[in-house]
């Protein structure tokens, strides 16, 4: 819960984030418990709760008291943070990972067919209680599970390449990751009640995050530690996943030498190499800085919403999200 668990500054978001558990848990209930338990496995391990945080703050922008949420924020919540899940389990198939959120995948452990209907599953239930949000909520929730798939297919689309645009790369990232984050705040301010001025400044919020978020991550794949990845480093450039401080690094002085190691797959060894020739550019220190810019233009959303509790809880999560790439490595 590392991203969550400073936002003291909405304290009833620890008690709304555990009814949104139990309820997440109930959702994926199957008349089958052999489903059901793999439905479930992914939300017994963990995860940060970043997208349901992000709607239950969301909801209550502009409440100067700090009360529970309705049950259709948690409801939106948990639709929202299903998808997430669902597209998990799509993704670690499609990389044929062995571990997610500390445990092995579920793909590991009962095969990709499986994976594949369990987390089909997964987005049947958000589609069932996003419908009972109402036709907006169910129509957002289904346009951004298109996003997301475009974005996904976007990024096999340049595996391996070289000549990878940056405008690619941001168009990849908008609907891989950052459709969700701005879809998880517009489903807070949908099923809070709140004004549409409000509804439309949360979903930009939410969009400009999510484009922080993922470009902060592709710098933790080149800098971090496995310790602090729970993953070795570089494993998207393993996966032929060419990321804004790889394509950074591209178009610097050791450019010349980087695309001898890349353009196909990678022994480890060669990962390695390509990891020290990144490390030695300030190519870093650019996606940073684009990260950066993204984080303002998510806090420049936020000045003009009404101050509350959970508007300071939305700035601490993007300033603290500066912070994971700034500690790391
Ligand atoms: C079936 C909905 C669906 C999509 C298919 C596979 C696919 C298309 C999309 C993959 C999208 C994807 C996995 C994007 C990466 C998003 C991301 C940054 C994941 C990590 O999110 P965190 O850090 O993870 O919030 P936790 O585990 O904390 O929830």
């Amino acid at each position: 819960m590392a991203l969550l668990s400073h936002l003291s500054a909405l304290p009833t978001l620890e008690d709304d984030l555990a009814l949104v558990e139990s309820k997440l848990e109930n959702a994926v209930i199957a008349k089958d418990p052999y489903l059901t338990e793999i439905a479930k496995h992914l939300i017994t391990a963990g995860g940060k709760r970043v997208r349901p945080g992000f709607t239950i703050a969301s909801s209550a922008v502009g409440q100067s008291n700090t009360v529970s949420v309705p049950d259709e924020v948690l409801m939106g919540g948990v639709a929202v943070e299903l998808v997430h899940l669902g597209s998990l389990y799509h993704d670690d198939v499609m990389d044929e990972a062995e571990m997610r959120r500390n445990v092995p995948s579920v793909n590991a452990v009962w095969g990709n067919h499986t994976a594949i209907l369990a987390g089909d599953f997964l987005l049947a239930r958000a589609s069932e209680i996003a419908a009972s949000l109402g036709t907006e909520v169910a129509a957002l929730l289904a346009r951004t599970i298109g996003e997301l798939c475009e974005g996904q297919i976007l990024e096999l689309q340049s595996a391996y390449s070289l000549t990878r645009s940056e405008d690619s790369y941001e168009l990849s990232i908008a609907g891989k990751t950052a459709s969700l984050l701005s879809t998880a705040c517009r489903i807070g301010g949908l099923t809070g009640e709140l004004e549409r001025e409000v509804i439309d400044q949360l979903t930009n919020f939410g969009h400009a995050y999510g484009m922080a978020f993922q470009i902060v991550d592709d710098i933790l794949d080149i800098i971090a530690t496995e310790d602090q990845l729970g993953k070795p480093a570089g494993n998207d450039l393993i996966e032929g996943v060419y990321t804004l401080p790889v394509l950074l690094a591209l178009k610097s002085d050791i450019g010349d030498q980087l695309r001898e190691l890349l353009g196909k797959e990678l022994s480890t060894d060669a990962r390695d190499q390509a990891l020290t020739l990144i490390r030695s550019t300030d190519a870093v220190e650019k996606a940073y800085a684009r990260a950066q810019v993204w984080a303002q233009k998510a806090k420049a959303e936020l000045e003009s919403l009404p101050s509350s509790p959970a508007t300071n809880a939305l700035f601490a999560a993007t300033n603290h999200l500066l912070e994971r790439a700034n500690s790391a490595g």
